[in-house]
């Protein structure tokens, strides 16, 4: 257990002794605690090893145990007795969007409620409303949050799917008689979140792939065990199904278990018209005049067999990919070799944790030809964005450490400067020129009307100063909805100013949607896959960026970072 999960256990120490109504003080200390272990530079093992970490301002006798205890066993008692001690359902509460200690407290003291059902019938019942310090709006909010948290308890983000799902793949891989095995269904498409696992192996011997796959570490209960399909549940709630066929079937079979369900039925469509009825098991004459295809070994096959080239998974969302591959334009999807750069990152000047120098090594390890540095600025204070004052020296540290010749990897000063609230930005022009390029941001004032909203992001884009748009809608995929804001319109407005829109690549945003950038990209819409990195680890988001830029039909064209340095050089300097 290092600093930032320790201090998590802290923040959590001090939510649940804020619901169960403990002394204000001790909440304060431990999220005081939490705050100092996130920041302070020394090693917390140094620390320890040299009996200082009590002259750590903040950290007495008592917090000093505890972070022993948690570091050394990985558990923390008090916690543990704090969990026993408060309702289940209280604690469950905390998850809803806009619902913190105070007010589950509230709810829990003025009625009674200790379960989500409880909670949602006092909403519709309008007692919530009643309450002093919640009113109609609020209970609208939670009851939206409910129906929300219900829907995002059923997905998972695609990381943590993958994580998976990987070493099970290799594992099928593995069992003596299996010939093929594939992640199919949402996995195999890329999609930003998955419900659940749909793996699809051929062997003759269905037998051991079971009883090898139901007694996997990690799976909490097997649903279902039969012949060729078999369920289990993951610790982590996700689910997955396996279905085993024979090697002559895998093919149609891994084509139907990859989907999308729209795909299959335009797929099925194609098949009937030609005579032909496509399912898992194959694909064969409906009529008696119409000649038998020959069977096919290879997705390739199949489509070849339907007059079509072969669509990558990605793109087989119903979304008219068929008539795309007919016509011969599928697209020559961007690959993660394609990236020769990234703009979109932050360092220890603002809330990062590697220095500028720790980034571009990390950069160059990757074979990057550039890397944009863009801290916050200093509206957004919690993040310790940069003033005039620490911007002007992180530019002059910038252009010394690339005169310095220490990296090839060439460095552009940028920033990621707020929008403010009537969309003018958190700098000054002459501030503004002197940088490299600007993402422009909003952080603050989500709850803004849609028109107005989508005004203030306009007007920003419209600036001069301001290269690409950051995270359009600020939706965290899972956690927290979109702000509202007219999509439509911010593209038209970037295309008529010539701006950029990102793809931030950080698996939980992956903003802008996917969905949004197939129509976008045909209209000449440019992007930059923006991994947002915080650490020199986060560089490596520009991979989930990539899958969902696919999933947006882009190609390298489309991409500011694709493009060689000399000819992002060209494009930066316009400005
Ligand atoms: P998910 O799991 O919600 O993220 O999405 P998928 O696409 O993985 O859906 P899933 O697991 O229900 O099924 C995997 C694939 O199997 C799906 O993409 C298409 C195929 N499939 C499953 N059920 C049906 C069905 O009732 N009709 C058709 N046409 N295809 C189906
Ligand atoms: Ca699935
Ligand atoms: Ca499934
Ligand atoms: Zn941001």
């Amino acid at each position: 257990m290092d600093k930032a999960d320790i201090a998590e256990v802290f923040d959590t120490l001090a939510t649940l002794l804020e619901l169960r109504g403990d002394n204000p003080f001790k909440v304060r200390a431990y999220q005081n605690a939490a705050r100092t272990l996130e920041t302070m530079p020394e090693d917390l093992g140094t620390l320890i090893a040299d009996g200082r970490l009590t002259e750590v301002r903040g950290i007495g006798k008592d917090l000093a145990e505890r972070i022993l205890e948690i570091r050394e066993t990985g558990r923390c008692a008090m916690l543990d007795e704090l969990r026993a001690s408060i309702p289940a359902g209280l604690i469950e509460m905390l998850d809803i969007p806009g619902l913190g200690p105070k007010k589950v407290k509230a709810l829990h003291a003025e009625l009674g409620v200790d379960t989500i059902a409880g909670l949602k019938k006092a909403c519709e019942d309008g007692r919530v409303a009643e309450i002093k310090g919640f009113g109609a709006k609020t209970q609208e909010k939670i009851l939206s949050g409910i129906a929300n948290r219900a829907a995002y308890a059923k997905r998972h983000l695609r990381p943590a799917a993958l994580a998976v799902a990987m070493p099970i793949l290799d594992g099928l891989r593995k069992v003596p008689g299996v010939t093929h095995a594939e992640a199919a269904g949402s996995l195999r498409r890329r999609m930003e979140t998955v419900g659940d696992l749909d793996f699809l192996v051929a062997t003759a011997e269905p037998g051991p792939v079971m009883d090898w796959f139901c007694a996997q570490p990690g799976v909490r209960e097997v649903t279902a065990k039969g012949e060729t399909k078999s369920s289990v549940r993951f610790e982590s709630g996700l689910q997955a199904d396996l279905r085993v066929v024979p090697a002559a079937q895998f093919a149609y079979a891994l084509h139907h278990f990859t989907g999308s369900k729209e795909h299959n039925v335009a797929m099925r469509r194609r098949a009937l018209e030609r005579g032909l009825s496509l399912s898992e098991w194959g694909l064969s004459p409906v009529r008696p005049e119409v000649a038998a295809p020959a069977p096919v070994t290879s997705e390739e096959g199949l489509f070849a067999a339907l007059g079509l080239p072969w669509i990558p998974p990605e793109l087989r969302e119903g979304m008219g990919e068929l008539e795309l591959a007919e016509s011969g334009k599928l697209p020559k999807l961007v690959t993660v070799k394609d990236i020769r750069g990234a703009f979109h990152n932050h360092t220890t000047a603002s809330d990062g944790k590697n220095t500028l120098e720790e980034m571009v090594a990390a950069a160059e390890a990757l074979g990057w030809e550039y890397l944009g540095i863009a801290d916050h600025s200093k509206s957004s204070f919690q993040a310790n964005g940069l003033d005039e004052a620490r911007l002007s020296r992180q530019i002059d540290d910038i252009r010394k450490l690339n005169a310095s010749g220490r990296f090839r990897c060439h460095v552009f000063a940028g920033s990621e400067v707020d929008i403010l609230k009537d969309g003018s930005l958190d700098f000054p022009d002459e501030m503004l020129a002197r940088l490299d390029y600007a993402v422009a941001s909003v952080h603050n004032a989500f709850t803004l009307e849609e028109d107005e909203m989508t005004a203030r992001i306009i007007r920003a884009l419209e600036h001069p100063g301001v290269t690409m748009l950051g995270h359009l809608t600020g939706r965290l995929l899972l956690r927290r909805e979109p702000y509202r804001v007219n999509a439509a319109k911010v593209i038209d407005a970037a295309l008529a100013n010539g701006k950029i829109i990102e793809l931030n690549a950080n698996p939980l945003r992956l903003d802008m949607d996917w969905r949004l950038w197939i129509r976008a990209a045909e209209r000449g819409l440019l992007t930059s896959i923006n991994p947002d990195a915080h650490d020199t680890s986060g560089l490596q988001f520009i991979a989930a960026g990539v899958d969902a830029a696919r999933k947006g039909r882009l190609e390298p064209r489309h991409i500011l970072n694709c493009r060689p340095l000399a000819e992002v050089t060209r494009y930066l300097a316009r400005r």
